[in-house]
């Protein structure tokens, strides 16, 4: 898989002063500091899908749109095994994708359990600027696609049913979400205005029970943005991540002054505190604060994020909390 021939190159040895996150970064002192150069992050080793969010920055496009474009590259490819097509399907054999969109404006939209639509972050923010609600879910969600004349296609691939099929043979209803087996995208873009948006996409947890939803379509667990402070997005186990409403609440710690360095550690460590011993699933964030800071963090090594800002887009290694 081409994230873990990745990662057996990447040491966060090999990451250069320049590409770590600032600290020291204050919301009420960085008004002055602001540029608004384009920038594009996301979690994991998605170059092309940051690429994208990246050029379309670059040629003017808004937060949102770029977001979105990035989300929809992953949500395509059926290499993915948690986003779109090719996703693992759940427990049953269907594949069910869940998705949210978050702009500059507060405005926010989501979509669960929806199956036979690739492009559900598009869906998502459809629902957002199309209805006058938030999240629609299943079947509604699905009628409201084929209404926006969506094409519908099937998602599971002969290589995520083969897989299925073995996991049945063996069949024991443990699923968690560990450093092999989650890729799911989250974007977080900051336009020529300044503005920052973003978007998740993820077909959720692997041989799910049907209707289990994670963290990727709610707003403040998997995705949060609040444009005069920053953004923040979630990968992993997407139980642990709703329990802690974990990007609202990065969201909310850089508010406070904290750098997004800082906003995710204490993310990842409030996580860390309410667990009896050393966790086997894993959760990572990223964050993006007004005046263009980044930060990362995850439970586990292994994960990385892409960095798109003055024609560059660079992979880069995250630091882990637990050591292992
Ligand atoms: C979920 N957070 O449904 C998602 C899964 C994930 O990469 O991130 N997979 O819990």
């Amino acid at each position: 898989m081409k994230r873990r021939s990745f990662l057996h190159k990447a040491t966060l040895a090999g990451v250069a002063p320049a590409m770590l996150p600032k600290t020291g970064f204050s919301y009420q002192k960085s008004d002055s500091t602001i540029t608004n150069d384009p920038i594009a992050i996301c979690t994991w080793n998605f170059e092309q899908a940051n690429a994208t969010a990246g050029k379309a920055l670059m040629s003017g496009d808004n937060a949102l749109n770029a977001a979105i474009l990035a989300a929809q590259v992953e949500e395509e490819n059926p290499e993915n095994s948690t986003v779109g097509l090719g996703g693992a399907p759940d427990r049953d054999g269907q594949v069910s994708l869940d998705a949210c969109v978050m702009d500059h404006q507060g405005n926010c939209g989501a979509v669960l359990a929806v199956e036979n639509f690739v492009h559900v972050a598009a869906l998502a923010r459809d629902v957002m600027t199309k209805t006058p609600h938030v999240m629609l879910s299943g079947k509604g969600a699905e009628m409201f696609a084929r209404e926006q004349n969506y094409p519908s296609t099937p998602l599971l691939t002969p290589q995520a049913k083969k897989a299925w099929e073995q996991w049945k043979e063996t069949e024991k209803y443990q699923p968690i979400i560990n450093v092999e087996n989650h890729d799911t995208i989250g974007v977080l873009c900051r336009d020529k205005e300044g503005n920052i948006s973003g978007a998740c996409s993820t077909s959720g947890l692997g041989y799910k029970m049907k209707g289990r939803i994670g963290d990727s379509p709610i707003i403040g667990s998997g995705l949060f943005i609040d444009n005069e402070v920053g953004g923040a997005v979630a990968t992993g186990m997407g139980e642990e991540v709703v329990k802690t409403v974990g990007s609202f609440l990065i969201v909310e710690l850089m508010r406070q002054g904290k750098t997004p360095q800082e906003a995710c550690d204490q993310a990842i460590e409030r996580i860390i505190k309410k667990q009896q011993g050393t966790p086997n699933f894993q959760v990572a964030y990223i964050a993006l604060d007004k005046a263009g800071n980044i930060g990362a963090r995850c439970i586990h090594k292994g994960f990385t994020y892409m960095h798109f800002q003055n024609n560059s887009n660079k992979n880069i290694a995250v630091k882990a909390y637990i050591n292992s």
